[in-house]
């Protein structure tokens, strides 16, 4: 942040409020899905009288906390937000109106809220009650800070990021790199995304799937499958802490006659009885992939590649996503370890002739492990 130039009628102190807002939004990430995740400070004489932040879709706005810790002292103050103001009636009522009734002087906005619904009427409504607004402080943080909702309301399809481990010498790590980011960036990337999908062939190493973050909201756990030949007793079909989803490609099932058990059993059956939805696909591309998880509600989606160690089907992931430019973003740990004879091969190839170059690049360490993030070149 701080590369916003401020528009007109901001200072640097705005900017300062509209961090804390950013900051107090992120206390919900990863619970407010199919909602943005927002926050509001309000600002009395220089001090903090008010603050909220929207906690979970189907509960009240951030503006609605702030203004009920502010009570009559949110009279001639300036509340900051870092998303307009919503200016409709959806699961919770107006948040211009509350603004305009409990008579705020001046109120700072961080980015225009894109939904159809309000796209700058917020704005309009408390301009038209004579509250004085300023829009676009720390705009570029704020719109970063709900890329997931910014995507949605934009293509009305789920952002998808890309991840995987791997070595220095540009080998696949799948146990290594996991048991290293449990806990860590992996558990965070889970709790961050309504979904995350892994292939038939990650199963048999029996991942824990599930994200430790205090209080986490563990993601739908979406399995691409070649056949039903899955070890049904993995941690991921326990269905106890987290739904689980097979997709299963149709036509494989078909030609895979080894799916019934000794017992007679159908493994579908026995995926069922675990709690596990299975759906059988007649496409199994990503685009239907992604489709079936939009419409169970997922509007973030983690690809979490783990090596091409049974089937083609990371290939074919990897490849998808960049080809179709599914994927908006790529998460990349590599750890400091050589894997000399044990190294696989990349788990996919970058189908592109041209170089691919990423966007907003940055990286963090977590461990000894180097975090890279990158954005795909959006059309
Ligand atoms: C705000 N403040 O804290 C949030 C906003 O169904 P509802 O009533 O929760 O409305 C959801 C929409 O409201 C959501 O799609 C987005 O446009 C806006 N979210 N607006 O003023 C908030 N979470
Ligand atoms: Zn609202």
């Amino acid at each position: 942040s701080g590369e916003d130039t401020l528009p007109q009628g901001a200072s640097e102190v705005d900017a300062a409020y509209m961090r804390m807002c950013v900051d107090l939004a992120r206390e919900a990430i990863g619970k407010t899905s199919p909602n943005p995740i927002v926050g509001c400070v309000i600002v009395k004489d220089g001090r903090i009288v008010g603050r909220g932040f929207h906690p979970k879709a189907g509960e009240p706005h951030a503006e609605v906390f702030a203004l009920r810790e502010a009570g009559p002292l949110a009279q001639g103050a300036t509340a900051y937000v870092s998303l307009e103001p919503c200016n409709h009636h959806g699961r919770t009522p107006p948040c211009s109106q509350a603004l305009v009734k409990a008579k705020l002087k001046r109120v700072v906005v961080g980015v225009v809220d894109p939904n159809p619904q309000v796209g700058g009427k917020g704005i309009k409504t408390l301009r038209s009650a004579g509250i004085e607004v300023v829009v676009g402080v720390e705009e570029a943080l704020c719109w970063k800070t709900n890329e997931v909702f910014m995507h949605r309301m934009r293509t009305g399809q789920p952002f998808v990021t890309l991840r995987y481990s791997m070595s220095m010498d540009g080998g696949f790590l799948g146990n290594i790199g996991v048991s290293n980011v449990q806990g860590g960036l992996y558990s965070k990337l889970l709790q961050e995304n309504d979904a995350v999908i892994i292939t038939d062939a990650a199963v048999y190493d029996d991942p824990i799937i599930l994200s430790s973050e205090p209080n986490a909201k563990q993601p739908l756990r979406v399995i691409l499958a070649r056949s039903l030949d899955l070890p049904v007793e993995s941690k991921v079909f326990d269905t106890s802490c987290a739904k689980t989803l097979v997709l299963a490609d149709q036509q494989a099932c078909l030609e895979n006659i080894q799916s019934k058990n000794a017992d007679g059993k159908s493994l579908e059956d026995k995926l069922q009885a675990r709690g596990v939805d299975v759906v059988m696909m007649k496409d199994l591309t990503l685009e239907h992939v992604l489709s079936v998880c939009y419409q169970r509600g997922a509007t973030s989606v983690l690809l979490d590649s783990r090596g091409p160690v049974f089937s083609g089907l990371e290939n074919f992931l990897g490849q998808q996503a960049v080809d179709e430019l599914a994927a908006q973003k790529v998460v990349v740990q590599v750890a400091p370890v050589f894997l000399g004879e044990n190294r696989t091969e990349p788990g996919f190839r970058m189908p592109h002739d041209d170089l691919l170059m990423l966007e907003s690049v940055s990286s963090h360490m977590v461990g000894q492990d180097v975090v890279i993030e990158g954005y795909f070149q959006q059309p």
